[in-house]
């Protein structure tokens, strides 16, 4: 990852392209959004994006010889090679297949190279803070394959347990798939270290990128990543799109996951053949316009730029960090150092139900995440049911920490 501590960026400016941001919860109760590791605010040059695909162009793509779908065409196909450019792909669109989220991103790895390549001797890693989306996933695909599941053990301040993946990563394994930047502990993780014992044990490296690419340059290829997943909606883009990045020669060997329409080259009663990538992998009629949008979304970032937004997150990071040290009974789960976590912080408020804290911050304005984020297995190792999750954008500020604390102190009150 590339770090220029002194890029920054203008907060000012952003808000004013998110609309949502003008918006009041209750009367003289501005929005404060902190739940952006959910799903993160559309800007203007998204909307438009989308707005103009609908008020002017919109037509299915690959299908038509009119002027409509050829221009549908043309903007779906470029936004694959923006977002292949963003992540560092130099393959291009044939390295880059858009899913419906992340999560369709990992069973499609899961079940086109899982299902097919995994058999009893094989055994899969995953580490004990994967989201549901890559656990149940390649638990699943383990059940029907008699494959063994494998968990990484984390260090008591949330980072895998090197050590422990020296120890389980190894000849029989024939997968690592995990997470770059945890959703619940915000840790960022070693993907150099973890890629390297993937990589000497001949296994499947794959990356659930969900909480990295929205926040911090990412450059697959530096990552040696076979595959990389993320989600449209976590980086300023629309809901509805997703992608998942793959190293051509395994999208070439792969089977389809989903047969269909446009996947196809030729189809007889008998048989059929397959699409050039990454056609191959999208049947059916693809999210044009959410594709459009997400294109736009990662131009609308790189012009920011990835540099500034991952220094933002860190400050705030940090920042919230610092405050909610201030509050008697507050745990807070993940690494102490802002520069080791992504731009969230999960934690608990003595005894006060997670559910409680997120009802009475919204009173405030204040929008956060609580419960267990996907990650139940992980709560449970915590040993809490729930947690409350604060999590950061491009747009936000200390000022709205501070209303964060206001709103907690406000609750703790409540409850004393
Ligand atoms: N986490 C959160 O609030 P989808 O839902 O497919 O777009 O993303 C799934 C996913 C996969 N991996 C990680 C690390 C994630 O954080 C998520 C989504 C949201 O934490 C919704 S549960």
């Amino acid at each position: 990852m590339s770090a220029h501590p002194s890029a920054s960026v203008d907060v000012e400016a952003i808000r004013a392209a998110f609309p949502a941001l003008e918006r009041d919860i209750a009367p003289d109760t501005p929005l404060v959004y902190l739940d952006n590791a959910a799903t993160t605010l559309t800007p203007e040059p998204v909307l438009d994006a989308m707005d103009e695909y609908y008020r002017s162009y919109n037509a299915n793509v690959h299908r038509g010889l009119h002027t409509l779908s050829q221009e549908a065409s043309v903007a779906y196909e470029d936004a694959h090679d923006d977002v292949a450019s963003f992540i560092g792909a130099s393959g291009g669109r044939e390295e880059l297949i858009f899913t419906k989220n992340t999560t369709e991103s990992l069973n499609l790895v899961a079940q086109a190279w899982g299902l097919a390549e995994l058999g009893p001797e094989d055994e899969i890693v995953i580490s004990a803070a994967e989201h549901h989306s890559n656990l149940v996933t390649w638990q699943q695909v383990a059940a029907r394959t008699g494959a063994t599941l494998r968990i990484l053990d984390l260090t008591p301040e949330g980072h895998i347990d090197l050590a422990h993946a020296a120890e389980i990563i190894g000849p029989n394994t024939a997968v690592v798939s995990v997470l770059h930047v945890s959703n619940t502990l915000g840790t960022i993780n070693p993907l150099d270290a973890i890629g390297d014992l993937a990589r000497a044990s001949d296994a499947l490296f794959v990356v659930d990128g969900a909480q990295a690419v929205p926040i911090m340059p990412v450059d697959v290829e530096a990552i040696d990543a076979d595959f990389y997943a993320f989600s449209g909606h976590k980086m300023a883009g629309p809901t509805g799109i997703g992608c998942l990045y793959g190293k051509r020669a395994l999208l070439e060997d792969m089977e389809p996951f989903l047969f269909g329409g446009e996947m196809i080259r030729t189809v007889s009663y008998e048989t059929a053949s397959w699409n050039d990538l990454p056609w191959k992998y999208e049947a059916g009629t693809p999210p044009s316009a959410e594709g459009i949008g997400l294109g736009a979304a990662v131009e609308y970032l790189a012009s920011i730029g990835m540099d500034a937004i991952a220094n933002h997150e860190r400050e705030l990071t940090a920042y919230a960090l610092e405050r909610l040290a201030e509050i008697d009974g507050l745990v807070v789960y993940g690494p102490d150092r802002a520069d080791e976590r992504g731009g969230l912080v999960s934690f608990t408020m003595a005894d006060i139900h997670a559910h409680d804290i997120a009802e009475i911050t919204n009173d405030y304005g204040v929008a956060i995440r609580a419960g267990h984020h996907c990650t139940q297995p992980l709560h449970d190792r915590l040993g809490v049911a729930a947690t409350t999750r604060a999590s950061f954008y491009a747009y936000n500020t200390r000022q709205e920490i501070d209303v964060l604390l206001e709103a907690l102190r406000a609750t703790q009150q409540l409850f004393a």
